[in-house]
């Protein structure tokens, strides 16, 4: 008994010593502090309804506990995602790759949007947007879901959740199928796989062209959570500049894309966008 109280009184003291801590020296408050100033340049452009076209990267997933392919945090080899990523090596490793799209797909059933999906939505309802995205999860539409608003959104590298014949056309919408049995086609016996888009295959020709469509007309383009090195998903960004667009990033660290950016926001999705939401809306209140 004696023990217990004690526990719960030195657990007392570790909480109140931690609210001392003055917010200086917690990073992610001074990260917040430091990026308020890029914070409110990015909400005056995104004021008025801008036409905006939205490039995201596996980063805004991450604080969803979804790892990220490279960069700090980013939980594979390099050569490990090019060689699990690469249609090649659905010929030469198929076994090792299935089993690793598998896992990743049963890691779909636990996953959430996080703060930052779900201030995309709000942002979205705020003008003419339009979501072009590299991560093949879910995330975006449960939060377009919740909020009862879908902006329009491209899937470039497809989605984790179909499976599709490596031969025909046949493709299913289906979480349960387990690809590590690699089963095979139910229209002509082909070899399934995960409806992604690998390394050496081309793009969704509806995605890539509708996107390219809205580089080419947007006032803004903002860069959420990628590394900029996938192309041509990389190059979405570069032709909105290229056609007089305002580029704003949103990253905790230097991406191929921070340097034709305007405006770098250097912190993560899920504490930036929030903030940024806020302000648009006070800026459109007036
Ligand atoms: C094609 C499968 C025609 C799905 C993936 C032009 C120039 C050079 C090369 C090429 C080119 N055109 C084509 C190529 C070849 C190749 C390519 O780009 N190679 C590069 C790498 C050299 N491209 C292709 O092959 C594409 N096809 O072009 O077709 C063709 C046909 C035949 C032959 C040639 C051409 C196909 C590309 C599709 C690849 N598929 N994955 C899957 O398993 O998911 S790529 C993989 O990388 C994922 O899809 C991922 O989405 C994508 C990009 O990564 P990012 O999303 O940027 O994520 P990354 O981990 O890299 O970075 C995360 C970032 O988040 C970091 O910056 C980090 O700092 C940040 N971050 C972390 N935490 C947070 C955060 N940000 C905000 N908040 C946080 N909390
Ligand atoms: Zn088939």
């Amino acid at each position: 008994m004696l023990k217990s109280i004690a526990r719960a009184v030195v657990r007392k003291v570790i909480d109140r010593a931690a609210d001392l801590v003055p917010p200086m020296l917690d990073p992610r408050l001074r990260s917040q502090r430091m990026n308020l100033p890029a914070i409110d340049r990015a909400a005056h452009v995104l004021k008025g309804k801008p036409r905006v076209l939205v490039c995201v990267g596996s980063g805004l997933s991450a604080e969803s506990g979804v790892p990220t392919f490279r960069g700090p945090g980013g939980i594979y080899s390099d050569e490990e995602i090019a060689h699990l990523t690469h249609v090649d090596t659905f010929e030469t490793d198929r076994e090792h790759m299935l089993r690793w799209y598998q896992e990743r797909r049963e890691q779909l059933h636990s996953i959430h949007p996080n703060p930052g999906h779900e201030a995309l939505i709000g942002l979205a309802q705020t003008g003419d947007y339009t979501v072009s995205t590299q991560n093949v999860d879910h995330l975006l539409e449960a939060a377009s879901d919740a909020a009862g608003f879908r902006p329009s959104i491209y899937h470039l590298h497809g989605s984790l959740l179909s499976v599709r014949c490596h031969v025909c056309d046949y493709e299913v919408e289906d979480l349960h199928l387990d690809l590590g049995e690699q089963p095979g086609c139910p229209k002509c016996g082909g070899p399934l796989r995960p409806g992604v888009v690998w390394f050496g295959e081309t793009l969704p020709e509806d995605a890539l062209e509708k996107s390219m469509e809205v580089a080419r007309n947007a006032e803004v383009c903002l860069i959420l959570g990628t590394s900029g090195l996938v192309y041509p998903a990389a190059a979405l960004p570069e032709t909105a500049r290229r056609h007089g667009a305002t580029l704003i990033e949103v990253n905790p660290h230097l991406s191929a894309l921070s340097d034709i950016s305007d405006i770098v926001i250097r912190g993560r999705t899920g504490e930036v966008l929030p903030v940024l939401l806020r302000r648009v809306q006070d800026l459109n209140r007036g």
